[in-house]
């Protein structure tokens, strides 16, 4: 693991060098007139506690809050972790896969082509006769026959990667699809604020739908509010730092070694956390949101002007979540309920409005779920399990557990109601136990007490069979096989 300790240093978000494969050949797109469109809005480290409807007094997300009166929240929405520094790039290779975060083929530390034989999330609408247009952040899979080119024909503004200095300071590219691949052509930044400029790309794509009866599916990936944390002035100027509130489990060290202290993520603020200095970077995450929000309002006023408001599925959600000072940690890369959980907003024709769901969901489920909300039909290499029953059944069961991993160093399974978080870092094992009802921010560990052994060792069980399960250990990648070998070894030989 020495030569991953020097990447430790290398930038959290820095992204896969994307192997090529050929593209696969589109078949006959079927009559897919009357279906629904998707307007899938996703964002980049979004904590899912930052919208104001959804109980945030401190932050203005009105067109967020929208989306929560029109439709269902899902207050339980999860990732699997990462089985990467750059936890952004394995979450969205299991989203547009559907593939479960030990089952991503080719992949190493950076790399996530996706499998050919894996159809993506915008592919199996692209073959069912919807078009597909992307803005936005796309790293994996953006080489000329990588997975990008087979699950779109349509975009504009994609973010690639490198050279992203500022918010207002992203190298764009252009895109042309022709014979199966794409061609990428690069536009210099402007000064322009990124979230600005991938609505353009949206807005401009919506008013080119008037009148068109062919559905389509439209995927803006933001860049916010991942850092850099600069937001235009008039958003800065909304959030004074002395009035901002620090987290509630915030903590100015995490109390052991959890083996991320050497992150990039890790290294942004020094230790230990100052509150002032928090309250200072917290101001200006929110305004990042808040100026999203701003972006996702012109979106949704676009898709009114164009007709398709009535008959369009909006998706919002996130990659994964940040800890900002939560248990003494800034970045994404640990399983804390801050960092895997996101915000996830749902609505559209026949959608309950104003309501929420707390079963246990995967982002990822979506694949499924937007298959089945569309009569598109789910692949069979697809792992995820569509949440469809709960959209008109709040009752509806969905997943009795959910498990999650960070690389060769953590390992967690919660389920309604508690959750176990293993450590194994340098030869030495850390156990938390949480109970998520009575402490939802993950402040008392109860992995030491006598009343709470019986809970230990039902979860230990869960997650080992979650890790046979879901082939953790035994991936068809060497990559993040030894990932697995490693955390299992070190935990059974650690104290
Ligand atoms: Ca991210």
């Amino acid at each position: 693991m020495k030569a991953m300790s020097l990447r430790l240093l290398v930038a959290a978000c820095l992204l896969a060098i994307p192997a090529l494969s050929l593209a696969a050949e589109r078949p006959t797109p079927r009559h897919a007139r009357g279906s629904p469109n998707v307007l899938f809005l996703f964002t980049d480290d979004q904590r899912p506690d930052t919208i104001a409807a959804l109980g945030n007094g401190h932050i203005k997300t009105p067109h967020l809050d929208k989306l929560v009166a029109r439709g269902l929240s899902f207050t339980n929405a999860y990732i699997m972790g990462g089985t990467s520094l750059a936890v952004c790039t394995p979450s969205r290779a299991c989203l547009f896969s559907g593939r479960t975060l030990w089952n991503l083929e080719n992949q190493d530390m950076w790399n996530f082509e996706l499998a050919e034989d894996h159809k993506t999330m915008t592919q199996v609408f692209l073959e069912n006769g919807y078009t597909a247009f992307a803005t936005g952040k796309h790293d994996p899979g953006f080489g000329r026959n990588g997975h990008f080119a087979r699950s779109f024909n349509a975009g504009d503004n994609l973010y690639y990667r490198g050279g992203h200095r500022g918010q207002n300071r992203t190298p764009l590219f252009s895109v042309t699809f022709e014979n199966g691949g794409v061609t990428k052509t690069k536009k210099p930044a402007d000064g322009t604020f990124n979230a600005e400029l991938f609505a353009d790309a949206c807005v401009e794509f919506l008013e080119g739908r008037k009148g068109n009866k062919q559905p389509f599916f439209a995927y803006v990936s933001f860049m916010t509010p991942h850092d850099p944390f600069n937001a235009p002035g008039e958003y800065l100027e909304m959030y004074r730092a002395e009035d901002m509130v620090l987290p509630e489990n915030f903590l100015p060290e995490h109390p052991f070694n959890a083996g991320v202290h050497h992150i990039r993520d890790e290294k942004l603020m020094q230790r230990p956390l100052r509150g002032e200095k928090l309250r200072a970077q917290l101001a200006r995450y929110y305004a990042l949101v808040t100026h999203t929000d701003a972006q996702v309002g012109r979106i949704l006023d676009a898709l009114e002007e164009s007709g398709h408001a009535d008959h369009t599925i909006i998706v919002f959600t996130s990659d994964n979540g940040l800890a900002l000072g939560s248990h003494g940690l800034t970045g994404k890369q640990n399983v804390y309920e801050h960092s895997v959980k996101i915000p996830f907003l749902l609505s559209g024709p026949g959608i309950p409005a104003g309501e929420k769901r707390g079963q246990l969901t995967y982002l990822y489920d979506i694949y499924p779920t937007l298959c089945e909300m569309t009569g598109i039909p789910v692949p069979e290499t697809v792992q995820f399990q569509s949440f469809k029953p709960l959209l008109n059944d709040a009752k509806a069961e969905h997943r009795q557990h959910l498990s999650f991993a960070f690389l060769q160093w953590h390992r967690a399974v919660r389920d309604e109601r508690y959750k176990l978080i293993e450590y194994c870092v340098d030869g030495e094992r850390h156990t938390q136990l949480f109970d998520l009802i009575a402490d939802p921010h993950e402040t008392r560990n109860l992995a030491q007490e006598d009343a709470h052994a019986g809970t230990l060792a039902r979860l230990r069980k869960l997650l080992q069979d979650e890790r046979r399960r879901l082939n953790d250990g035994e991936t068809p990648s060497p990559f993040t096989t030894q990932l697995g070998k490693d955390f299992w070894t070190t935990c059974e030989g650690a104290h």
